[in-house]
């Protein structure tokens, strides 16, 4: 669903940058033979020559084009060099990508806020750093100015070909202009230097859109390409809008650019202007409605979220043609591959990032053989992620069985044939940081996880069918949930475009959280840190003290570790589980006294600090000991507390 955002400011310098064939890119600079050859990469599938994913600018002057399959693109381009995209656990493995991708976010964020789009784009807030050059160097008086500037494309203006880097030279320059345009003259100067100083450290030349929102940016990225830059002024915006075909509008290439289409002959942006805010406010509801208004007149108030790392982690494989997987044991093989890849990418993640994923997601797109209902999608599946490879395998296990159960309805058996699975994947999303002070919180994850690395073998029997997982238990979601996704660089929806042939093309980075669900609460069945952090939320806001989240985090799971140190447990009544149910259930809280982190002691209130020194002090008890219910720290991680509002008074 779109939001309608009024413009923050109508002088917001932004930038969005996008690398040139980026994953050609990243084989040219590992082979340099490549260079200058006409190049490109394809997946991991060989048929026909491997479907293209990504294509030089040396080879598409052939006609080569990322719609090709690999015999297609020789038949075009005798000389091509086909790079196949690097393979683990028998599918494409992303990750030189997307650590080149980090390589040059690390370099655009010197500058402003940024968030890390996709795998190979960027978002830039530069407004500061242009206010900042206009007060210190008025632009008349520049008196050199790098040529990378000069090639510029300033939208709106007139070029005589012989002379375009003099009249750029005089847009940038011009005594007259307003300040608006003065900016964006500063936010080209910087974004040119950027982009030339990621040219310099990674050998990687990329093209940007310099605007004064997100969507115009953006719009402005692809342009003119490789290697080049685009500006937007304000007097551009209506020419740039009006002609553009409705569907190529971010979140209106799915339902909604359909119905704009079909329900009102909206065809291009310009054809949007005629309807008024009330018009579409009444067809679309208010908010769609103000939003459709807005983005037709170039109106954006989307902020560059200040991120650098990807939003999201998927790992996910199509099955096109006679490869459909067509029974569980080979359901559960796939899914094994992948959620050994998602949690090794977890792992890096917590590692590297300090940062814990809370949701599991399962996308899968299936047919059914006797198909009198072709319409119908797989629905995808949510549940609280659990860390460590065998668990999210049992769990996507479950979510698929679920989400078939559903799919096939009860007349038919997800045990025995009638249907095929086409793609697959699994996502880690709702990933936030952990706060700072809890280093510990790898060493508590590796004891938690007996699967922890991928190399150990995962021999857990799956059920067929288990009861605990009704589709009630987890999360669903049907596919109008997920189709404003679709403008997004997603990873795996269920959405059967994300399942084409190019299975690699994960631009997984930043993905928007599809996520949105049928709004089934997940139940407490899996031991799960969502489950505390509601609880911890519900703490943080009834105690207002700050700091004390590292250490929640820290108790809030579950789980014992199975390890011979010592342990401790908190007996504590959990919360209802649901209404209906209505019934009360004991939980454990243990950690190892060990793993316990000072500085993370140190984030608690000075009370809650004292009374957990005290309390670990006989560290050589060779039993669990169970703090006494009513005792301030129990009392305040007690998930029965929510009313707590104020620690003095426990
Ligand atoms: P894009 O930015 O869409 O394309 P590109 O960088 O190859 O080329 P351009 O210069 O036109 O921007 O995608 C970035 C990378 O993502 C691309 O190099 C390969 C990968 N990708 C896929 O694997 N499959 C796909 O379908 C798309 C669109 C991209």
């Amino acid at each position: 669903m779109p939001v309608a955002r009024p413009e923050t400011s109508d002088s917001r310098i932004i930038a969005h940058v996008d690398m040139d064939c980026f994953y050609v890119q990243v084989e040219q600079r590992k082979q340099p033979h490549l260079r200058g050859q006409p190049t490109a990469v394809v997946q991991y599938n060989s048929w026909k020559g491997g479907g293209l994913i990504a294509v030089g600018y040396e080879a598409r002057k052939d006609g080569v084009k990322r719609s090709m399959r690999g015999d297609e693109a020789k038949k075009v381009c005798p000389q091509i060099q086909l790079v196949q995209v690097p393979v683990a656990r028998g599918k494409a493995d992303l990750t030189i990508y997307r650590n080149a991708g980090s390589e040059v976010v690390s370099i655009l964020a010197r500058k402003g806020r940024c968030e890390r789009a996709s795998i190979d784009e960027v978002y830039l807030d530069l407004t500061d750093a242009a206010e900042t050059m206009l007060k210190e160097t008025p632009l008349e008086s520049l008196e050199s100015i790098d040529e990378e500037v000069l090639k510029s494309h300033v939208l709106g203006l007139t070029l005589n070909e012989n002379d375009e880097k003099e009249i750029v030279r005089g847009w940038l320059t011009r005594r007259d202009a307003d300040h608006r345009d003065k900016l964006l003259a500063c936010g080209a100067i910087i974004v040119a230097q950027l982009r030339m100083q990621v040219l310099r450290e990674t050998e990687f030349t990329c093209s940007a859109g310099i605007a004064h929102n997100k969507m115009l940016a953006k719009l402005a990225s692809g342009m003119n390409k490789p290697a080049q830059q685009t500006i937007v002024t304000s007097a551009s915006v209506k020419g740039l809008l009006e002609p553009l075909p409705i569907k190529k509008m971010k979140q209106l290439g799915g339902k909604l650019g359909s119905s704009l289409q079909t329900d009102l002959g909206v065809n291009t942006v310009g054809d949007l202007l005629q309807f008024s805010e009330e018009k579409l406010q009444d067809i679309y509801g208010s908010n769609t409605g103000t939003w459709l208004w807005n983005i037709a007149r170039g109106i954006s108030g989307d902020e560059v979220e200040g991120r650098l790392l990807p939003k999201s982690h998927g790992s996910g494989k199509t099955f096109p043609g006679v490869q459909a997987l067509k029974s569980l044991a080979a359901v559960e093989k796939w899914l094994k591959e992948l959620c050994e890849e998602l949690s090794e990418r977890l792992q890096i993640d917590l590692e590297t990032n300090k940062r814990v994923a809370h949701t599991l997601t399962l996308h899968a797109n299936a047919y059914k053989s006797t198909d009198t209902d072709s319409h119908k999608k797989f629905p995808s599946k949510s549940c609280p992620l659990r860390y460590g490879a065998g668990k999210i395998l049992e769990d996507s296990v479950n979510l698929f069985q679920a989400g078939l159960r559903e799919f096939l309805g009860s007349y038919m058996s997800p045990v025995g044939g009638g249907w095929g699975i086409t793609g697959l994947s699994v996502t880690a999303s709702k990933i936030v940081a952990i706060p700072s002070g809890t280093s510990s919180i790898t060493r508590y994850f590796h004891g938690q996880d007996r699967f922890h690395t991928s190399s150990e073998p995962s021999d857990e029997k799956f059920a067929p069918k288990d009861d605990n997982l009704s589709p009630s238990r987890t999360e669903s979601h049907s596919a109008s949930h997920l189709t404003e996704c679709d403008g997004e660089r997603t990873p795996m929806t269920h959405d059967t475009s994300t399942f084409d042939q190019h299975e690699t093309a994960c631009k997984d980075e930043a993905t928007e959280s599809c996520l949105t669900s049928q709004h089934h609460e997940p139940q407490p069945r899996l031991p799960n840190i969502d489950d505390g952090k509601r609880t911890y939320e519900q703490k943080r806001k009834a105690t207002k003290e700050k700091g004390t989240s590292s250490i929640l985090r820290f108790f809030q799971t579950n789980t014992c570790s199975s390890s011979s140190q010592e342990t401790k447990c908190l007996g504590m009544e959990s919360e209802s589980l649901t209404e209906s149910q209505n019934k009360v259930r004991t939980n454990s809280w243990c950690y190892n006294v060990d793993e316990i982190d000072q500085s993370v002691v140190e984030e608690l209130p000075p009370e809650l600090q004292e009374e957990l020194r005290t309390w670990l002090r006989p560290q050589k008890q060779a039993k669990p000991s169970t703090v006494k219910r009513g005792s301030s720290i129990a009392h305040y991680f007690s998930p029965n507390k929510n009313q707590h509002t104020n620690l003095k008074k426990s």
